[in-house]
C-alpha cells in the first residue's frame, strides 16, 4: 500500500453565479429564486475555504468554471446569428433557457464525476466518470466541458482513466460523487464503495425527482473495475428525497472508516450497514454515527446542511473533523447535536464552521463544492500541476475575481450581451493562472 492523500478539487465559482430557481426538489434553490446574487463574494468564499484546508496541511486542487453562456444550448434551441443576437433573442423568447445556458452550477464539483481510487480498481488506475446530470436541464449541459477539464488534468493514461458520461436517458440518470461514498481503513488502502440511488431504471416515482438510478451506479462500478464483493448499492429513502435531500450527500457523509448519516437517509438502514460491514470484512471495522430524527428532524438537517460537510482527516488530529456550513451552527438542533457528538468519544472529534452562504442559497454546502480524489504521491505528481493550490495561487485567483467579477447579479442582468464578454474575459484570466489556456 502506498501513501495516498485525499485531494479536494473544489469547483471555482464562476462569474455568472445567480439564483435561477432551476432545481426542483432543492428547497434552497426554489426559495431564493430571483434574488440578487454576489458572484464575487461567492468565489472569494470558495477560495477562502480552499485556503483553510491548505493551511491545515491538506492537498487542495481546483476545477475551473465552465464556459458560460453555453452557446451550444442556445444554438440547439434554434437561436442563431451573432452571440449578442442569440442572447437578446433568448432573453425575450426563452428566458428560462438563457438562465440554464448561464448557470454556474459546475461549482458543485461533487456532481462533476464519480471517482474510484487506484487501490479499488482492477487495472490499478484511478477512474473518473463524468456525471451526465441528466435530470436538470441546466446541469445536463455540463458534462462535455467537464470531460475536457478532467482530461486536461488527468491526462496520463497509464495512471488515469477518464470516462465520458453515461447515456443521456432517464434510466442512466447520474449525479456523480454526491451519491457515492468511499470507506476504508485509510485513504490509501483498498476500500469499499457505496453507491446510493433513488430509483430503479424504468421506475417512475411521485414527489420530488430521484436523480440517481441503480443502473447508473452499477454501470460505473462495472466500468471502474470495482470488485463486486467490495461494492454496495443502497437505496436512498423516499422520505429524505421528499424532504429536500435531492442528493444523498445532503443526509450522509463518510470518510475512512466512518459513516455519518441521518436516521432517515436510507430506505433500509440495517441492511445497508450490514452490507457495508460484510464488504469491508478483513479491511476495516465500520464506525457508524447515526443522527436520530428525534434529535435533529430531517427538515433541520436539510436546512442547516449538517451532513453536507467535509469529513476530514486533519494532519496531527486523531479524530475526524467535520467542516460544516455556518448554517449548522445557527440551527439550534444541529448545533446542539454537534456539541454532544464532539464531547463524546466517537470518531468525529471536532466541528469547524465555514462561510459558504452564497453557494448555500442555491443548495450547495462545503461538500457539494468539492470533488474528492484519493491519489498516491505519484499520481499527484502525474496530474496537471497548474490546478494544485498553494497560497500564492489562491491570492492570484482572488485578485482576478476581485478585478473581473460583479458584486451584484440578478437573473434579469443575463439579458445584457455585454455580460457575456465579461464572463469570457474572467474565465480566460482564471484559465491562464491555472495553466489551462488550452481549454479556452
Ligand atoms: O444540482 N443547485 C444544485 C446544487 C448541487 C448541490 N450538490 C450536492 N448536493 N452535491 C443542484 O440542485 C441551483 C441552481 C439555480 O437554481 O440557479 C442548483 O443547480
Amino acid at each position: 500500500m502506498s501513501t495516498a492523500f485525499e485531494v479536494n478539487f473544489d469547483g471555482l465559482i464562476g462569474p455568472s453565479h445567480n439564483y435561477g430557481g432551476m432545481s426542483e426538489g432543492n428547497l434552497a434553490s426554489a426559495s431564493n429564486s430571483g434574488e440578487v446574487s454576489n458572484p464575487r463574494e461567492a468565489a472569494l468564499q470558495g477560495l477562502e475555504k480552499m485556503r483553510l484546508l491548505l493551511r491545515a496541511g491538506l492537498v487542495q486542487g481546483v476545477l475551473p468554471p465552465l464556459p458560460r453562456p453555453n452557446y451550444d444550448l442556445l444554438v440547439a434551441a434554434g437561436f442563431g446569428g451573432s452571440d449578442a443576437q442569440m442572447i437578446e433573442a433568448a432573453a425575450s423568447q426563452a428566458p428560462q433557457l438563457l438562465k440554464a445556458a448561464y448557470s454556474a452550477s459546475s461549482m458543485w464539483a461533487a456532481n462533476a464525476a464519480t471517482v474510484s481510487p487506484s487501490a479499488d480498481t482492477s487495472d490499478g488506475r484511478l477512474h473518473l466518470t463524468a456525471a451526465n446530470l441528466s435530470t436538470m436541464l441546466h446541469r445536463s449541459i455540463e458534462h462535455p466541458d467537464t470531460v475536457a477539464t478532467l482530461l486536461a488534468i488527468f491526462e496520463n493514461e497509464d495512471r488515469f482513466a477518464v470516462h465520458a458520461a453515461l447515456p443521456m436517458h432517464a434510466d442512466f440518470a447520474d449525479e456523480g460523487a454526491a451519491n457515492h461514498v468511499r470507506l476504508g481503513e485509510s485513504h490509501g488502502s483498498e476500500g469499499v464503495e457505496l453507491f446510493v440511488y433513488g430509483r430503479e431504471s424504468g421506475e417512475s416515482t411521485a414527489g420530488f425527482p430521484a436523480r440517481q438510478t441503480k443502473l447508473a451506479s452499477e454501470s460505473i462500478a462495472r466500468s471502474h473495475g470495482l470488485a463486486p464483493q467490495r461494492t454496495v448499492f443502497a437505496r436512498q429513502s423516499r422520505a429524505a428525497i421528499d424532504a429536500g435531500a435531492f442528493h444523498n450527500d445532503v443526509v450522509s457523509v463518510g470518510s475512512t472508516d466512518t459513516l455519518f448519516y441521518h436516521e432517515l437517509a436510507f430506505e433500509r438502514t440495517d441492511e445497508t450497514l450490514e452490507a457495508l460491514r460484510k464488504a469491508g470484512d478483513g479491511l476495516f471495522d465500520l464506525k457508524s454515527v447515526m443522527v436520530p430524527q428525534a434529535d435533529v428532524p430531517i427538515e433541520d438537517a436539510i436546512r442547516s446542511y449538517l451532513f453536507n460537510s467535509q469529513l476530514l482527516q486533519m494532519p496531527g488530529e486523531d479524530r475526524l473533523v467535520l467542516l460544516a456550513p455556518l448554517e449548522t451552527e445557527e440551527t439550534e438542533s444541529t448545533r446542539r447535536f454537534c456539541e454532544k457528538m464532539t464531547t463524546g468519544n466517537g470518531p468525529i472529534g471536532r466541528v469547524q464552521f465555514v462561510d459558504v452562504r452564497q453557494s448555500m442559497r442555491n443548495g450547495g454546502g462545503p461538500a457539494c463544492l468539492r470533488l474528492r480524489v484519493v491519489m498516491t504521491e505519484d499520481e499527484i505528481a502525474a496530474a496537471h500541476q497548474g490546478v494544485m493550490m498553494d497560497e500564492a495561487k489562491i491570492d492570484a485567483l482572488q485578485d482576478i475575481v476581485r478585478r473581473t467579477y460583479r458584486d451584484r447579479l440578478s437573473p434579469a442582468d443575463l439579458a445584457d450581451p455585454a455580460f457575456a464578454n465579461e464572463c469570457q474575459l474572467a474565465r480566460e484570466a482564471l484559465l491562464e493562472a491555472l495553466e489551462l489556456s488550452g481549454l479556452i
